[in-house]
């Protein structure tokens, strides 16, 4: 069997072949289909086997020839038109091109005057200085280049949740299935929604242990199985991702959640306070009595924190910052919940790098239950997505009002994600944006100023009383872009002072705000807006991420502004 995330790796390496190739046009065909295909609740291999060749050029954004290669992989596992790409240009674009600032054009370029197929090439090129000496490199890209690789390096060891959540939920769901297994829950880092992940891990109560590991080593993603036992299993998958699947009885369900949840300090903590109460708690239940061997409860984790005398506490907060503390007071916040918002207000439409237009991403938007949704495209000076000016962006809300009158469920709110200038001024007048219903800004250039100009800069930009929201706060990228130096304290105490929104993008590559800063800027008074920042429909589908986020930055429902309905939503931002 060939997972999506595997169809969608595959898709996204021949993209970037392409692009090497100076295909025209083809790349940005195969990137779409494998957002597409990624983005997919259905596996692929499940609607080609429904519904064949057709049923696949159904999917949006997938065409007939991308189909029929899909088909290829489905049936074979194997896709020759990648495997010949691959030997024309032996290197490992996927590992190259994770290291921020190498992209397809420079990998060809590298290959071909040094031979760097790998990202050990990579690093021993730039640490001798061989870089610098290409034509249109010099020092500064290799510079850039071993930052970005120490970068990597540092955090690379771990996945992010975006990449791993589909596949730990399709795990989860196909065990869930087998007879033989009565419970299942998906623990540890993952469970708690923690930005990345070291490894997955799962809990099962199961009358035949041994059946259910049968199944679970035998999965299409295993490629290797470190121990199989009738407790415990650990295997890797192709992807490179570990998995540990623990089974337990029905009586320690509960208990061992708990403890396989984690995170550590937080168990530790737990145990603590049962010791203080003459108990005992591990992964199996609570004990007592006399002897301390009496089985006290342990059946659901909701008995256990009773015990304790503590608030039941969502998994997103266990990460011992206080929430144990809170829980004994009663003060734990009541959280945002995973079907609060009723719109974006982040997302790029085809007038500018978004790939979908208008209307259908107000019909995608509908369907997702959004009752709004703001088109924030990029501005001018953000010449390579095509940004808009003055003129174009008139244009476009004109065609947002005639677009508006097919709808009567959902309303486009006319947007822009304007860029901040070097000097904390804007890419676009005051008197465009005083027309506009939301007006989102960003920094997308100078990322390297120093602390206090980058916070200036910042401040400046969201001081105009005209900007309602500072789009992806901090710049990052996980595990791939450092943020920029930024006084957080500072631009957060600014956003108060002028009823600034900050943005809690959700899309998991950026997860920006994080949560940390999440519950710094919520107990400060900041609303936050949880945003998709799609480029696409499938785009759309990322809120989730961010509504964890948000949980894991202690945000209550109301501190979040797209939670609200639209009129008073509208009246939340500044300038209304
Ligand atoms: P990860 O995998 O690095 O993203 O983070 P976790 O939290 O999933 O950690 P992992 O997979 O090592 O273990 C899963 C949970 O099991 C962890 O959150 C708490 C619990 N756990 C693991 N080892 C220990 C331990 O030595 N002591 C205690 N108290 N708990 C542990
Ligand atoms: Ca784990
Ligand atoms: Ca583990
Ligand atoms: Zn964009």
């Amino acid at each position: 069997m060939v997972t999506n995330q595997e169809i969608a790796r595959i898709l996204y390496q021949i993209a970037e072949f392409l692009e090497m190739k100076n295909v025209p046009f083809k790349p940005r065909a195969y990137e779409k289909s494998a957002r597409v295909v990624e983005s997919l609740e259905e596996p692929v291999e499940e609607i080609y086997k429904k519904s064949g060749l057709k049923g696949l050029e159904e999917i949006p954004g997938v065409g007939i020839s991308i189909a029929s290669k899909v088909v290829e992989l489905v049936k074979t596992g194997h896709l020759k038109y990648y495997q010949e790409l691959k030997k024309e240009i032996p290197v490992d674009v996927e590992a190259l091109s994770a290291i921020e600032g190498v992209g397809p054009k420079m990998i060809i370029t590298l290959y071909k005057k040094l031979g760097i197929r790998n990202v050990a090439d990579l690093e021993k090129a730039a640490k001798t200085g061989k870089i610098r000496k290409l034509e249109h490199f010099g020092e500064k890209t290799e510079q850039k280049i071993v930052k970005g690789i120490e970068f990597h390096k540092k955090h690379g060891g771990r996945f992010l949740l975006g990449e791993v959540l589909p596949l730990a939920l399709s795990i989860r769901d196909r065990l869930r299935k087998l007879s033989q297994v009565e419970l299942i829950e998906i623990v540890g880092s993952i469970r708690r929604r923690k930005e990345t992940v070291g490894d997955g891990d799962f809990l099962v109560v199961s009358s035949s242990p041994d059946k259910v590991m049968d199944y679970f080593v035998s999965m299409p993603e295993v490629i290797h199985v470190y121990a199989k036992g009738g407790t415990k299993t650990m295997v890797r998958l192709k992807n490179g991702l570990d998995l540990d699947l623990r089974v337990v009885p029905r009586e320690s369900f509960g208990a061992a959640l708990n403890y396989f949840t984690g995170n550590k300090d937080h168990n530790v903590t737990l145990r603590q306070l049962a010791i203080k109460r003459g108990l005992k708690l591990s992964e199996y239940g609570v004990f007592g009595g006399k002897k301390g061997d009496k089985y006290i409860c342990g059946r659901t984790e909701e008995e256990i924190y009773k015990i304790l005398d503590l608030e039941y506490i969502e998994p997103e907060l266990r990460e011992s910052t206080g929430e144990i503390e809170a829980a004994r007071q009663a003060k734990l916040p009541k959280l945002v919940g995973y079907d609060d918002l009723m719109g974006d207000l982040q997302v790029q439409s085809n007038w500018t790098d978004g790939e979908d237009s208008i209307e259908d991403l107000a019909r995608a938007a509908l369907k997702l239950g959004h009752k709004y949704i703001a088109i924030t495209d990029h501005t001018k000076r953000l010449a390579m997505t095509h940004g808009l000016d003055e003129r174009r962006l008139l244009k476009q809300m004109a065609e947002i009002d005639r677009i508006n009158t097919k709808f009567k469920d959902i309303s486009i709110l006319k947007g822009t994600e304007c860029d901040i200038l070097k000097d904390g001024s804007l890419d676009l007048p005051n008197k465009i944006l005083a027309k506009l219903d939301v007006v989102g800004v960003s920094v997308h250039s100078y990322f390297n100023m120093s602390r206090h100009d980058m916070t200036k800069r910042i401040i400046k930009a969201i001081s105009n009383p005209h900007v309602d929201i500072f789009f992806h706060p901090t710049g990052r990228i996980i595990n791939k872009r450092a943020p920029y130096e930024v006084d957080m304290d500072e631009v957060i105490a600014a956003a108060k002072r002028t009823g600034t929104v900050l943005e809690a993008n959700a899309y998991w590559q950026r997860l920006d705000l994080k949560d940390e800063y999440i519950r710094k800027a919520v107990s400060a008074g900041v609303k936050i807006a949880i945003d998709s920042d799609a480029h696409s429909i499938a785009g759309l589908n990322v809120l989730h991420y961010g509504i964890a986020q948000a949980r894991r930055g202690w945000t209550e429902k109301r501190s979040v502004i797209n939670t609200y309905p639209l009129k008073q939503m509208l009246k939340a931002l500044k300038d209304k």
